[in-house]
This record gives C-alpha cells, structure tokens and sequence, in this order.
C-alpha cells in the first residue's frame, strides 16, 4: 500500500510552544510513520532588524502591537508558496496557508476532513494583535477554533494539527477508523464501560454484559442518537438519516 504523506509548516514567533504536544501520542506515531512531517519556523529568524523585532505598533495607534509583514512575508516564501495564482497540476500539491485567526471559520470536521486532504499546509501563527493585513495576499483560508479569546495562534495550531494528523491514513488505529465510518458519524458517542461490571455499586448495563453484538450495536446506536438528541440537537438537523 502507497502511504500518502503530510507536510506541515508552523510559522511562529514562539516555536518552544510546541516541544511537548507533537512529540506525544497519536501525532509522535504519524511522525515516526513518517505519515506526518512537522516543520516549526521561528519567524524571528527571518528579521533582517538589528534586535530581530517581528512587532511594531499599528499605523492609526491604539494599543497592542501588530506583527510586521516582512518577516512573515520572507518565513512563508521559504516553505516554497509560490505566487497566489501559480499552476499546479494537482491542486492539493499546492501549498496551502492557512492564518490562524478570531476572524477566521470556526474549524469543524468537515474543515478537517478536508484539510487532511492537502500534500502541503502552512499555519500562521498570529500574536499579539494580529499580523500586517497585507500578508492576506498570501494565505488561502482563515481558521479560528472557536468564540473565546486567546493569546495567539500557537494552541490553534496545535489543535488543528491534532484533528487532522488522525486523519491521515494510517495514524488512527484500523479498528477506531472503522468506528469513525460506521452509523453514528457526526453524532456524539454512547457509553463506555470496562471492568469491573460493578463499581461503587454502580452496574454496567447488562446488555454490554450480554455478547449479542447485534442486540450491543442496537443499544450502541439508540444511545448515541439519544445523547445527540439530548445535548446536541443542532448535530441531528443536517442529517440524512437513515433510521431513527
Ligand atoms: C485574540 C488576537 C484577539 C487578537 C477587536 C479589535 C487564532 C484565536 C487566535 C488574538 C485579538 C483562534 C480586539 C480562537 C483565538 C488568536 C489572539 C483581538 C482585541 N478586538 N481561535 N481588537 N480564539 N488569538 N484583540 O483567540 O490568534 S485562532
């Protein structure tokens, strides 16, 4: 089997944030594979100023400080984007550049799936109060992970990367990717339960107990559509069903 792989760019003025994350659990187990290439960018690096500032203060004032374009400019040409409208034969070969951003669509599976997609993705990390609006020219999707606020795009980035790694054939062991396909994709999933079948006083529900895997995976199913049905209604709308 052909094992696709994955490279991704993490541009960033504080690459020490991601020492311990990537180097644990499922994402260590696609880089090892090598179905995962991680390649963190000290933007800092590219400063061509005399104390390697990367900030300055906004054009208008107001507080804060905004990241300056050159060096982010010069740290993005160097994982190989080309111009915005340069050919390439297979789209998913280009480079993608995705900002890290509050203003960004809020990242969900369907993003997910189809980031996992790409050859090639490039995250911005943002800090402080954003990047130089210019640097849009060069990045092809905003993502945010949510409506609460962060310091910057370094935790974003880890999570987006988390979410697609166990995308990628390969990563997640055969037996959980199978799950992920079978009927409760896109709901929330039912109880788990291991030994002891008596805690505390506290029963595991008999039929778990039973080894009817039909009448199992009937129960499985009911309580993953009641759970859903309960929290996450908003999950049942779009839908298709094809049993209640
Ligand atoms: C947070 C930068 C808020 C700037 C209106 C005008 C990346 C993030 C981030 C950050 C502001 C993501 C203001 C969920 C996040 C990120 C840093 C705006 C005040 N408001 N997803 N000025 N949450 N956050 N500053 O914070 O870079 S993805």
């Amino acid at each position: 089997m052909v094992i696709s792989s994955m490279k991704i760019d993490i541009l960033t003025i504080f690459p020490k944030m991601f020492k311990g994350p990537f180097t644990e659990s499922l994402i260590s187990r696609a880089t090892k594979k090598e179905i995962l290439k991680i390649n963190i960018t000290d933007v800092r690096s590219f400063s061509k100023d005399k104390y390697k500032k990367v900030d300055n203060k906004p054009f208008g004032g107001g507080g804060g400080m905004v990241i300056k374009p050159e060096p982010l400019y010069d740290a993005i040409k160097s994982t190989g984007v080309k111009k915005k409208n340069d050919f390439y034969k297979n789209s998913y070969a280009k480079p993608y550049v995705i900002y890290m951003s509050p203003q960004g669509k809020t990242l969900n599976d369907k993003i997910v799936k189809n980031l996992s997609k790409f050859q090639h993705l490039v995250l911005v990390c943002g800090h402080y109060e954003g990047i130089d609006e210019r640097i849009m020219s060069y990045v092809d999707e905003e993502i945010s992970i949510g409506d609460y606020v962060l310091t910057g795009g370094e935790i974003p980035a880890m999570v987006l990367v988390d979410s697609v790694a166990r995308m990628l054939p390969g990563v997640v062991k055969e037996e959980d990717s199978v799950k992920n396909d079978s009927f409760y994709n896109g709901l929330l999933d039912y109880p788990h339960y291991t030994r002891p079948a008596v805690f505390k006083g506290y029963e595991v529900p008999c039929v778990l107990l039973s080894g009817d895997h039909k009448k199992i995976y009937e129960w499985r199913k009911k309580e993953s559509y009641k759970r859903t049905k309960e929290r996450r209604p908003d999950l049942l709308k779009d839908r298709v069903e094809i049993e209640e």
